[in-house]
């Protein structure tokens, strides 16, 4: 299908390695969502750290939002007809005005070639006072930059990274979104985001897609065929989740957990969230 996206935003995401905003729900829809996670959260704490990678594997309604028609014609505009879903994220900000993401490209840590597009939904409201995505436009043809792994335990990011060099940040944007709308970034982008001081908790959802001819460096990897076919087997096909959190949907996800954590967590004190529990 795809021809959901002008020729003029194409080349927008082509040439700035982003585009934004772009409408996958409306705001009512984003507010179901809201309340699903939130009623998910309340019926099962003890496995908030799931919601930290590969959700769309624990949660059927996950997966469901991943594989809506028209976001893959979106996505088709971006990646072409075969499309895998490779992971979706929460990423949460307490209105506490100190967790925040430093600046960094995913690309270091996701070995994943020629690039993911991540598109970064906006569950609730993502204004600069929610600590909304800041990007520096072009930054996905610069090289990769030297990054450390952190000790922040303000840092919502997975190993608390940042970039260690020196890089012009001055054209850096910031990508405010409503309930619904998402930006979508080449994941080599340098990409943050500053503090929450909104008062209200800020719901993000990375959900990150590649092309089936996509290859991933180093050891195999799994993900989820959501539109066309996959005539190359560079990935382990993942099954759709059926319904909430149930032992298959758990055991699915941590067997791909275990697959990235070589790779994501090479030479890393962190571990995944959910492997934890
Ligand atoms: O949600 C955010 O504010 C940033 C998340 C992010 O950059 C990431 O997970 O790579």
């Amino acid at each position: 299908m795809g021809k959901a996206l002008s020729d003029i935003e194409i080349r927008q995401f082509r040439d700035e390695g982003f585009l934004s905003p772009v409408t996958f729900l409306d705001e009512s829809e984003a507010g179901d969502y809201l309340k699903r996670l939130e009623a998910f959260e309340a019926a099962h704490p003890d496995l908030a750290g799931k919601l930290d990678f590969k959700a769309n594997l624990l949660l059927d309604w996950i997966d469901g939002l991943a594989r809506r028609e028209y976001i893959l014609d979106i996505i088709e505009d971006l990646v072409g007809p075969d499309i895998l879903n490779w992971n979706a994220t929460f990423r949460f900000k307490k209105p506490d005005g100190r967790a925040h993401a430093a600046w960094h490209q995913d690309s270091m840590y996701i070995k994943l070639k020629p690039f993911l597009v991540i598109a970064w939904l906006a569950v609730s409201a993502a204004s600069s006072r929610h600590g909304c995505l800041k990007v520096i436009p072009g930054s996905h043809r610069w090289k990769l930059l030297e990054h450390a792994e952190g000790d922040d335990g303000d840092s919502i990011l997975s190993r608390a990274q940042y970039i260690t060099e020196n890089f012009d940040d001055s054209t850096a944007v910031e990508a405010e979104l409503k309930p619904g709308q998402a930006c979508l970034f080449n994941h080599r982008i340098i990409h943050a985001s500053g503090p929450n001081v909104s008062g209200e908790r800020r719901v993000g959802l990375l959900i990150d897609y590649l092309p089936t001819s996509a290859e991933k460096e180093g050891p195999r990897d799994s993900a989820m065929l959501v539109r066309g076919k996959d005539t190359f087997g560079h990935f382990d096909l993942e099954e759709p989740p059926v319904g909430e959190a149930t032992a298959q949907n758990i055991a699915q996800q941590r067997r791909a957990l275990e697959m990235i954590t070589s790779t994501m967590y090479e030479g890393s004190s962190f571990t995944p969230k959910g492997l934890a529990s």
